[in-house]
């Protein structure tokens, strides 16, 4: 049994090589991308085992993603190459330190992982792990996809833990305003709900989210630089963020619910879970790219257990 399961499209991941805006950036470094695959790496850089279930191209960027995830340690077995669809890509501005305010430029409509579904996926692949994290991305890519999702989040006796992300990419339901409503019938389905505070309005807003979702154990609300809140019964817990220079947000999210779901898998308390899920997003926080290196665990561990005082 491997800790835990990611499934999600990855892309490779072009960065930019200077700030500015999409139409002037004249050249991109390559990188990777993928919410889910990105936990997966954390989680298996921080000594738990993990596998990344997708499917990319027949093609070098697919050759790409899977050397690269797979050099990180997780199990790519469940990756199947499609030799119909090509891998997606995606370009990305780099984001004015204040606001975030970036460009993203997908290319992944009619990608291989958009052909993933309940027929073309390992199903017994997927739910071989303690925990199954998914996220809001998947359904936003293919009917097949938002039907893997429904299946995947049916609530049934012996099942991982299930982990989901909101995700809520706007940019991807253009055309439609299903997602919000899609986005809450699967976090329904969640045992760990992590959505972000800003993302929660476009969802009706964090106490709209809480209500619309009384099934899941933990519902974890990311407030950015501020601090998260992991609401579980009727207790609420609040650990602030530690103080970070952040050179870009992408793939802190990730790192967040790495952090968190490492700390989930030792059976430490809520606080902790918390605390870890920061001092992970911080390692990302300071990297241009999606993934950092997770602090060292005996680092972290003294790190959160410092008294309230000094956290934050
Ligand atoms: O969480 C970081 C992701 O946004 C990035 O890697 C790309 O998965 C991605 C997406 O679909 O936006």
């Amino acid at each position: 049994v491997v800790d835990v399961v990611a499934l999600g499209e990855s892309m490779v991941t072009f960065l930019p090589t200077r700030p500015g805006r999409l139409a002037d950036v004249p050249s991109f470094e390559r990188s990777i991308g993928g919410a889910e695959s990105n936990v997966a790496c954390v989680l298996a850089a921080a000594g738990h085992t993990a596998r990344w279930v997708s499917r990319v191209g027949a093609d070098g960027f697919g050759d790409h993603l899977v050397e690269t995830i797979g050099s990180y340690g997780v199990d790519v077995s469940a990756v199947p190459r499609d030799p119909d669809r090509p891998t997606g890509v995606y370009f990305r501005t780099a984001g004015d330190r204040a606001s975030d305010a970036h460009e993203v430029a997908y290319y992944r409509a009619g990608s291989a992982a958009s052909a993933m579904s309940v027929r073309t996926v390992d199903l017994a692949a997927v739910h071989a792990g303690r925990v199954l994290h998914l996220s809001g991305i998947t359904p936003a890519l293919s009917a097949g996809c938002r039907e893997l999702t429904r299946e995947l989040t049916a609530r049934r006796p012996g099942r991982p833990l299930l982990s989901f992300d909101v995700n809520h990419r706007p940019g991807l339901w253009r055309g439609t305003d299903d997602g919000p409503a899609v986005l809450l019938d699967l976090a329904r389905g969640a045992d760990l709900v992590f959505v972000g505070e800003d993302e929660a309005w476009g969802l009706g807003g964090p106490e709209a989210v809480r209500a619309a979702l009384p099934e899941p154990e933990t519902l974890v609300v990311k407030q950015g630089g501020t601090g998260a809140t992991a609401f579980h019964g009727d207790r609420a817990t609040f650990v602030p963020a530690p103080r970070v220079d952040v050179v870009a947000a992408v793939g802190a999210g990730d790192a967040f619910a790495a952090g968190f779901l490492s700390a989930t898998l030792r059976g430490l308390p809520v606080r902790d879970r918390l605390r870890h899920g920061h001092l992970t997003a911080a390692a990302a926080l300071t990297v241009p790219g999606d993934l950092a290196a997770p602090p060292a665990r005996a680092h972290a561990d003294e790190l959160a257990a410092l008294d309230d005082a000094a956290w934050g």
